[in-house]
């Protein structure tokens, strides 16, 4: 006999199905913090399997002694605000905080290093430790990254805002994680330095070297020597306008990547890469007259007037100027590719302009043809290709900054097809990006040696912010792994996966990025 129910209760029923399908499905899984995607690596992970919730309950606890840590909250309160809609508030205090909150300490005993942090999440507290603010803000981008990608965009998203709980403990495996720009090729305005400033340190990345001078332009004013922004800065490659910062607007730079615990690095490039400055002063030149502004891409044609006493006035007043505007420890001296210089006036040059540095306070930087001179024990060669210059300025007890070419140049195009960008040294695809190890990279140099690593950005055929994301991303993420996950602990094959995930992040966060071939990208990200 068919068994015929009323046509109310059928629905009734189907109903009920749907209800305990429903309640089935927003039953959680366990979280695995483990799978989480973050880079650079963090160097331990453990999970519990839970989730701590952000909602409109959670308050920033910072346990610090200064305004500063309490900076670091509102920072943090202030990326998490467009997608989530909610401001947390943001409390200096003692007392220990009442459950379904963030806590920021700063503990004394010294266990995470000057960047170093610790995250301890459970389901009623995410505790971010640190002995240092670089330590929190560094941790600070982690929570970032355990966060549902949607988290980056800049409209109201549908929460809920979990994170899987457990702990990580991580820090540095170098002290220096630099990003070098040329801002002399082709200008780039303050607001532009600005935003790659946000998005290095997303990376945990602590230096942005500006290459402020070059054959083409001078970006930075001199008070003393004003025709070098006047003239020098009026133009760029190719014949466009050019432009320069002021000490202002520089220091504006600084202010900014200071509270992203990034230090700026400003290069003034001598004595060759300097026609920007001969066509503005003709007294720097040896014959007296002044050159014509340059705005072609050659290089090596250029050269200071090394024997004349004016040359060491102009370099001390710049070095004094700019000293004084910079607070991070280098100024760095350029000294590449000086091919119209004599040998003997190149090493007397860069031997006089280390006593300049020093003389103003701080400690030199150069490229690492500098080591053909005598370099002082604190001077930084920066390594871009030639392994004999990088042993020769390690045999004097310089260090290292690893910038190789074939790895590390950013500028480099990423296959045949890349239509910006240079291949001197050859295609820089993804994964040569990654693999590379700085503490193997030059036979008889270790870690010991090195300062630390950058990703070199030089401009002769970028000219805004979008070709610089599509150039610099997404290699830049991996140099900043290379810099920061200890090479026990990285491996491309694992890596890719990491990052083809992480390229909804980047969607996300509006970045321009090359979607290597080498990758596979999740699907939300592919176009
Ligand atoms: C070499 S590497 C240069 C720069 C160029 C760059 C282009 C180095 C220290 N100097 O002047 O812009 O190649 O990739």
């Amino acid at each position: 006999m068919i068994n015929k129910k009323p046509f109310g209760t059928i629905i009734a029923m189907i109903l009920i199905a749907f209800t305990v399908i429903q309640v089935s499905c927003n039953k959680r899984a366990p979280s695995d913090l483990t799978k989480e995607v973050i880079i650079p690596r963090p160097v331990s992970v453990t999970a519990s399997g839970d989730y701590f919730s952000i909602d409109e309950g959670t308050g920033i606890y910072v346990q610090g002694d200064t305004e500063e840590e309490k900076n670091i909250g509102q920072f943090m309160a202030d990326i998490l605000e467009p997608a989530t809609g909610l401001s947390l508030e943001v409390t200096l205090t003692i007392e220990p905080p009442k459950s379904g909150n963030i806590v920021f300490k700063v503990s004394t005993d010294n266990k995470y290093g000057n960047e170093g942090y610790e995250l301890t999440i459970t389901e009623d507290q995410l505790t971010l430790i640190a002995n240092n603010p670089a330590g929190l803000f560094r941790g600070v981008q982690t929570i970032r990254q355990l966060l549902p990608a949607k988290i980056e965009m800049k409209e109201k998203q549908e929460g809920p805002w979990e994170i899987p709980t457990g702990t990580i403990t991580d820090q540095p495996s170098y002290e220096y994680r630099g990003a070098m720009l040329d801002v002399a090729r082709h200008f780039f305005s303050v607001d532009e330095v600005k935003q790659y400033i946000d998005l290095l340190a997303f990376y945990k990345i602590n230096a942005l070297h500006l290459h402020l001078s070059d054959d083409q332009g001078w970006r930075i004013e001199i008070k003393t020597w004003p025709k070098l922004t006047e003239i020098g800065g009026s133009l760029e490659v190719g014949g466009g306008k050019g432009g320069f910062y002021t000490q202002d607007q520089y220091s504006e730079i600084v202010k900014y990547a200071q509270e992203r615990y990034i230090i700026i690095v400003p290069e003034i490039d001598m004595p060759g890469h300097t026609n920007a400055a001969l066509a503005s002063y003709a007294e720097l030149n040896c014959n007296g007259k002044a050159t014509k502004l340059y705005t072609g891409t050659e290089v090596g044609f250029s050269t200071l007037c090394v024997r004349k006493d004016i040359t060491y006035k102009f370099v001390d007043d710049v070095m004094r100027e700019l000293s004084a505007i910079t607070p991070g420890p280098y100024l760095h001296i350029g000294g590449d590719e000086s091919h119209v210089t004599k040998k003997d006036d190149y090493i007397f040059f860069v031997e006089k302009v280390q006593d300049i540095v020093q003389a103003h306070g701080k400690l030199s930087m150069g490229w690492d043809e500098i080591s053909l001179s005598r370099l002082k024990p604190n001077t930084v060669a920066q390594y871009w290709s030639n392994a004999e210059n990088a042993g020769r300025a390690v045999k004097q007890g310089a260090k290292l900054l690893m910038s190789p070419a074939k790895q590390a140049y950013v500028d480099m195009q990423y296959d045949s097809t890349t239509t910006l960008g240079l291949h001197w040294a050859g295609y820089v695809e993804v994964d040569s990006a990654y693999i590379w190890d700085p503490a193997t990279m030059v036979p008889g140099i270790g870690k010991e040696n090195i300062l630390g690593v950058e990703a070199a950005l030089w401009t002769e055929t970028i000219t805004n912010l979008d070709e610089l994301e599509y150039m610099v991303f997404p290699r830049l993420p991996g140099i900043a792994e290379v810099g920061w996950t200890p090479a026990e602990l990285r491996s491309w094959d694992e890596y890719k996966v990491r990052l083809g995930k992480h390229g909804e992040r980047m969607k996300a966060m509006d970045i321009n990025f090359y979607q290597s071939k080498l990758v596979q990208w999740s699907s939300s990200t592919t176009k």
